[in-house]
């Protein structure tokens, strides 16, 4: 920071930021934050003006995930605070590092419930949905609020971190020396977490004893950046591998142990199973059930201690950053020490050829209107491709269908729902990878529901003239378009959209490239097009509304009416 005589809490969390190698801010602007966000731009930041603080938010998670520095989302008091929380939280529910810095009220005034603009206990509001929630009274301790924040979001569990600065702070004078003096340079925000050498021990020995190990990769695993001690480390065990949905690409779909088209054959199967990186959520049935082997033994490589056992026993638990498991555990593994059993390796080779011919069959029809798999199809050609392309994804048979059809070649490259399984995070992520992706373009796959979440945000992305390709599938529905309607008022049944929606029109409105596609090849060389432009464009995708299921592939946790007359 150049000292000035006297400087501003604006000016000290500019510099704050600075210092920890932060430039980039996704926001809404408004009192009390406007001068900071206009302060950024003029500073050398880069600060991204959004619509609603939700994509803003989701466009700043995504950030800290790619780049393994916490993404910053900046927000006015109360509402627009809590517009951004569903983000934070949802961060923090994904581990990536996040801070969300929101202007606060009077603090006089909230504390008294006296009525203030924008009134709300934002601190110890924001604390059930994040790591930590911090509140900078004063413009001294802003350089330490900020380094409280940095690594609260970084170490240990990734995590969505609050930091609420009041406008008192934010406007209050310090003396240009005392301001200098306060900043502080976060030393190594999140340390090595080495393993035990037991831990290390136990683990690989349980491996070689197994008959049919399986590795399952998780988003922990690619936002570790570890991708070439990971590969050598599944090549070296020879033992086939599972990605799950954000760790696709960690090694490519192709890769020949890869075992995700033989998927519920391995969960079932398994002697030992290796989680790198993936809880055992309802993602994964928690690990039980009749998808899983009730004598399963489990290795788990996690940075989070409270994170095993908790949903089965873990026989081998690997408390430790997954980098620096994976390099102990290479050092202390001949190759040749863990082997499969050939006939484990036979019989998921012949699982994966049963279902690629399954799959080859429904990605050859050509049904008109187009079903998933069939618009799926040129998606997943034009990707072939380019494995540079971002790919986000959310819906529910849109992305169902997208995460098996679309093949990933690249690390950190699907961008999805995640373990909430949220709707909305679509444009933010789309923003935020184009921001952040090193200039790769976006192709964003949503459904049309998925889509009105954060639709808004295609005049941002027109804005900042951002090269993302949005493709809204449109089948007229949440799950399905063709609901029959119950309502004896003539309302739409809950699930319908509008069938008739052009999803196109609206970024034309704002100069992008607008497309309406109703067969595969238009689609083809609209994508195509598209993308070689490097410019905003929407495809409105119209798919059959009989096509998908509701709730697509996860019926079974749709509770339903026995009484009701509609089952
Ligand atoms: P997925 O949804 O892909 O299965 P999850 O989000 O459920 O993945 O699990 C990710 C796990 O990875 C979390 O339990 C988290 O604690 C862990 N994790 C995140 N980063 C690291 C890291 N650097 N080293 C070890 N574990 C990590
Ligand atoms: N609200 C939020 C924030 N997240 C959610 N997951 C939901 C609501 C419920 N929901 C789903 O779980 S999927 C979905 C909703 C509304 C949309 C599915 O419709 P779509 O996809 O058009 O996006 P498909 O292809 O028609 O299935
Ligand atoms: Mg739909």
């Amino acid at each position: 920071m150049t000292q000035a005589a006297v400087t501003d809490g604006f000016h000290l969390v500019v510099s704050a930021l600075k210092l920890n190698g932060i430039d980039t801010i996704y926001g809404v602007a408004g009192i009390p934050i406007t001068d900071l966000a206009r302060l950024m731009q003029t500073e050398g930041m880069r600060y991204f003006g959004f619509r609603h603080e939700q994509s803003a938010g989701h466009a700043a998670a995504i950030t800290g995930y790619l780049t393994k520095k916490p993404g910053i989302c900046l927000t006015v008091s109360a509402p627009g605070f809590l517009n951004g929380m569903v983000a934070l939280a949802n961060a923090t529910t994904n581990g990536f590092p996040m801070i969300q810095i929101s202007g606060s009220s009077d603090r006089s005034i909230v504390d008294l419930q006296q009525g203030d603009y924008e009134e709300l206990d934002q601190m110890n509001a924001a604390k059930p949905y994040t790591k930590a929630s911090f509140r900078v009274n004063r413009p001294e301790d802003i350089g330490i609020g900020v380094a409280r924040a940095i690594r609260a979001a970084l170490s240990g569990r990734p995590g969505g971190v609050y930091l609420d600065l009041t406008a008192t702070a934010l406007s209050a004078t310090l003396e240009g020396g005392t301001a200098a003096r306060s900043l502080v340079n976060v030393v190594d925000p999140a340390p090595s977490h080495i393993p035990s050498r037991e831990s290390v021990e136990r683990a690989i020995s349980l491996l070689t004893n197994a008959q049919r190990p399986l590795i399952i990769l998780g988003k922990g695993a690619a936002y570790t950046q570890a991708d070439d001690d990971i590969r050598k480390w599944i090549e070296r065990t020879g033992s086939p591998f599972l990605p799950m949905s954000m760790a696709k690409g960690l090694l490519p779909d192709n890769h020949p142990q890869s075992a995700a088209a033989a998927r519920s054959f391995v969960l079932r199967e398994a002697d030992v199973v290796m989680l790198l990186g993936a809880r055992l959520n309802w993602l994964l049935a928690h690990g039980k059930g009749p998808q899983w082997s009730p004598h399963a033994q489990f290795v788990q490589v996690d940075v989070a201690p409270a994170e095993i056992d908790s949903n089965r026993p873990v026989a081998a638990p690997v408390v430790a950053d997954i980098g620096s498991a994976i390099r102990c555990m290479l050092q202390s593994t001949a190759p040749g020490q863990i082997t499969p059993s050939a006939g484990w390796l036979k019989a998921i080779a012949e699982q994966k050829q049963r279902n690629i011919e399954r799959m080859r069959a429904n990605l050859e029809a050509n049904p008109v209107p187009m079903n998933f798999s069939s618009a799926l199809r040129p998606i997943r050609d034009v990707l072939a491709d380019r494995p540079e392309v971002y790919v986000v994804n959310e819906g529910a048979n849109t992305l169902d269908f997208a995460r098996n059809i679309i093949d990933m070649q690249l690390p950190r490259k699907r961008l999805d729902s995640g373990t909430w399984g949220v709707m909305g995070i679509g444009m933010g992520y789309a923003i935020g990878a184009a921001v952040v992706g090193g200039g790769n373009p976006v192709i964003a796959i949503e459904g049309d529901s998925a889509f009105g979440f954060s639709g808004m945000e295609v005049e941002t992305i027109c804005r900042y003239r951002l090269p993302i390709v949005i493709t809204v599938f449109n089948n007229g529905g949440i799950y399905r378009g063709d609901e029959i309607n119950r309502s004896e008022l003539g309302d739409p049944a809950p699930t319908v959209l509008m069938k008739e929606a052009r999803y196109d029109k609206l970024i034309e409105a704002f100069g992008g490239a607008g497309y309406h596609v109703t067969d595969r090849e238009t689609l083809r060389r609209a994508l195509a097009e598209a993308l070689a432009s490097g410019k905003p464009a929407l495809i409105n995708c119209v798919i059959d509304p009989k096509a998908g299921t509701e709730s697509g592939h996860i019926q079974h946790l749709n509770p339903r009416s026995v009484l009701s007359k509609s089952n």
